[in-house]
């Protein structure tokens, strides 16, 4: 295939159990409202948008009684419904635009892409997101997600949770500024490379995100990205649940989103995309919103000229 001859599927997934805290649940909302459709006809992108999922709310939730990993019962749920739906969506040739919600939402992207067949995963965050529930400092597991695609730690006896065919050696995270002791620990050890802050500062977001792409893409046929706007510095998206100073301008972000859709213009690789953590309740005016909407047409090939 290649864009924008495969129609892009917007599925909303409106879930705040992943990360305790309501408001990200009005993400999908606040994206649509930030002018998605808009910055999509903009890219000349031919796509639907399916709507949102009804998945379980944090108001119709009891207390979780696992502290490790709250709601997780609900989170698998959750899972199942999107994965399930984001493989149809790709079988039926499209290519899902999955708005969260909380980033525990990739776990359901992520599952249903890498149903298919061999996956990539860029994951751009100022987190890791690599925790388990025995190494998580909070039990949230939108702090799990990555962890929980490669059956890691915990994550092994929960079959529901890991997505096939995604290798530590193809995951690449970028722009990791906020790491929990043994979450790093855990990624040092792996296979997964990690482009920090600092590697940004020295080579530049170009340089890193087509290195990204060649690992990503290395030995198989297409990737999962996933966006998270806290990689983006709060100056910039101000509504996420959990901001860390110093992250990429929204000109950086920009310019990655730009080599994904340059990337996939030439060889076709993007096989889903997630945008997640916007919270506007916590934004200014839907700042957060706005961007989002406009970082996600990017990454499908928006062109000023
Ligand atoms: N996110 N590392 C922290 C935790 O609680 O595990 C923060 C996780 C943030 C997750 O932003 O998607
Ligand atoms: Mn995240
Ligand atoms: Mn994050
Ligand atoms: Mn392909």
């Amino acid at each position: 295939r290649s864009r924008p001859t495969s129609p892009v599927a917007v599925l909303g997934v409106p879930f705040a159990l992943g990360a305790d805290r309501r408001g990200v649940d009005m993400g999908p909302s606040a994206i649509r409202y930030g002018g998605l459709s808009a910055a999509l006809d903009t890219a000349g992108v031919d796509y639907t948008d399916a709507g949102d999922l009804s998945p379980p709310t944090l108001q119709s939730q009891p207390a979780s009684a696992d502290a490790s990993a709250k709601y997780l019962d609900a989170i698998a749920e959750m899972t199942d419904t999107l994965a399930d739906r984001v493989a149809t969506e790709i079988a039926d040739g499209s290519v899902p635009l999955v708005l969260g919600g909380d980033h525990s939402i990739a776990m359901g992207t992520m599952r249903g892409a890498a149903q298919a067949s061999e996956l990539g995963v860029i994951w751009f965050d100022a987190h890791g997101d690599y925790n388990t529930p025995t190494t998580s400092p909070s039990g949230n597991v939108h702090g799990m997600p990555l962890a929980a695609a490669h059956g890691y730690g915990d994550f092994a006896e929960m079959p529901w949770a890991t997505a096939p065919n995604v290798a530590e050696e193809n995951t690449v995270i970028v722009g990791a500024r906020s790491l929990d002791a043994d979450e790093r620990a855990v990624l040092r050890e792996s296979d997964i490379s990690v482009f920090t802050m600092a590697d940004i500062d020295k080579q530049g977001i170009g340089s890193v995100t087509d290195e990204a792409l060649d690992i990503a893409t290395d030995g198989v046929d297409d990737i999962h990205v996933s966006l998270d706007l806290d990689w983006l510095d709060p100056d910039d998206a101000p509504g996420v649940g959990t901001p860390v100073p110093g992250g990429v301008t929204y000109r950086e972000a920009h310019t990655a989103m730009e080599r994904v859709a340059d990337r996939d213009a030439a060889e076709s690789v993007l096989r889903s995309l997630d945008v997640v953590e916007v919270n506007p309740i916590l934004d200014q005016r839907n700042t957060t919103g706005e961007r989002a909407a406009e970082l996600a047409a990017s990454a499908f090939g928006k062109r000023i000229l």
